[in-house]
């Protein structure tokens, strides 16, 4: 049974536990940042959309651990409903509900095709949970983490070169889906400011991990070289822009991170980042060479191609030369964000925060294992 009628919250050694509500718990980072709640033993409680399919394979290990509501982020309702039912009124001031909004369209070129779906769920949506709040009057209830994103500063970099993009940077959003992030970026500032309430935005950049969902690039490549190596691929495999660079960082950390920022005295906004960027040309090459093999590039823009080259595996000798990646016009985006990383500093220094993860021990995992 999904629902829960009422909020039971158990007591500890005398001690309240603490609740979380993950809005859009069964993505990636809902996954990983229920199993930290989950840790520190959390009551945990999470909203997943109604779909036709299943669609909890990333939190099935979890669930008889954690209440579930069926909900939506654009049906205020059921927000308030999930809210009500996962807070302690008793304890309100003392023991505030976290609220995790990870709910979100998060697939910025998809973003190009359905742009007033994207509007809809990640700037309207992020105005209900904070608007829900205000209404029932909980903003000494709760505190609001909202998933802000690095893709809101836009190629800001362009004109601040040799920087990397801290909590002062200019934001110029160039997709449908950082428009409307960064209208519910501002909406999670304007909430702080004139209700009091505490909302804090933690503005990631890209963030991966085995859980990643299919379609964005770094899963996309480290399954396909997994296929690859165990012999289930011989098509190459086809990506858009090779240019454009990123700041890879490990969901795992980056939950944490946005656990950190709940647990501060005040509200404020933090990157997480790891500071170091990648080509997703470079990624590519880092993913082959978990398999042994290395690669030999030629042609330029779309005529790209990646061909096996040296080889430290006997399996692939006779291979050599063969075709493994190839450009596909289809991936590139009408507006591109060329390059983005990011400056931890202020989220080192004030949260203590510290990534375990490097890119290179990330895509070991990732060609390692499929979730
Ligand atoms: O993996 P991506 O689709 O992620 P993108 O656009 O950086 O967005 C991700 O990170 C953001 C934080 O910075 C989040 F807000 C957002 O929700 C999401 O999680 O693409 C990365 C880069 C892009 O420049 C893209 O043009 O890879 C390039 N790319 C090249 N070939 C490709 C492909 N991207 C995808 N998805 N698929 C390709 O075939």
């Amino acid at each position: 049974m999904l629902f829960k009628e009422s909020c039971t919250c158990i007591n500890i050694n005398n001690k309240m536990m603490k609740s979380a509500l993950v809005i859009g718990c069964n993505g990636m980072d809902g996954s990983y940042l229920m199993e930290l709640l989950l840790s520190l033993n959390y009551q945990v409680f999470g909203i997943i959309r109604r779909a036709s399919s299943f669609n909890t394979k990333r939190i099935d290990h979890i669930r008889d651990k954690i209440t579930l509501f069926y909900g939506d982020i654009q049906d205020m309702g059921s927000l308030i409903n999930a809210m009500q039912k996962s807070m302690n009124p008793t304890t309100c001031s003392t023991n505030r509900l976290e609220i995790y909004n990870l709910a979100a369209m998060s697939h910025v070129q998809v973003s190009f095709d359905i742009e007033k779906y994207s509007a809809d769920v990640n700037a309207l949506g992020t105005l209900n949970v904070l608007q829900a709040v205000k209404l029932m009057k909980w903003e000494d209830c709760v505190k609001v983490y909202q998933a802000s994103t690095s893709e809101m500063y836009g190629n800001t970099l362009k004109s601040e070169p040799n920087k990397k993009l801290n909590e002062a940077s200019t934001m110029n959003p160039v997709s449908p889906y950082a428009i409307a992030k960064l209208y519910a970026y501002h909406l999670t500032k304007y909430y702080r400011t004139a209700y009091g309430m505490f909302a804090v935005n933690g503005i990631l950049q890209n963030h991966t991990s085995p859980r990643r969902g299919e379609n964005f690039v770094c899963k996309k490549i480290c399954d396909y070289v997994r296929w690859f190596g165990e012999g289930k691929t011989t098509k190459p495999l086809e990506l858009g822009n090779l240019d454009a660079t990123r700041d890879f960082g490990h969901s795992k950390d980056y939950v944490r991170g946005m656990w950190l920022m709940l647990q501060q005295e005040t509200p404020d906004d933090f990157v997480l980042a790891t500071g170091v960027q990648t080509s997703v040309k470079n990624l590519v090459i880092l993913a082959f060479s978990k398999i042994g093999i290395q690669l030999v590039w030629s042609g330029e823009g779309v005529d790209e191609v990646a061909r096996i080259g040296k080889t430290s595996d006997e399996k692939w000798i006779l291979r050599i030369g063969e075709t493994v990646l190839k450009i596909n016009p289809k991936y590139f985006r009408p507006s591109e964000l060329t390059d983005l990383v990011g400056d931890p500093s202020k989220a080192e220094q004030v949260l203590g925060w510290k990534r375990e993860y490097d890119l290179d021990k990330i895509v070991q995992e990732m060609v390692t294992r499929e979730i």
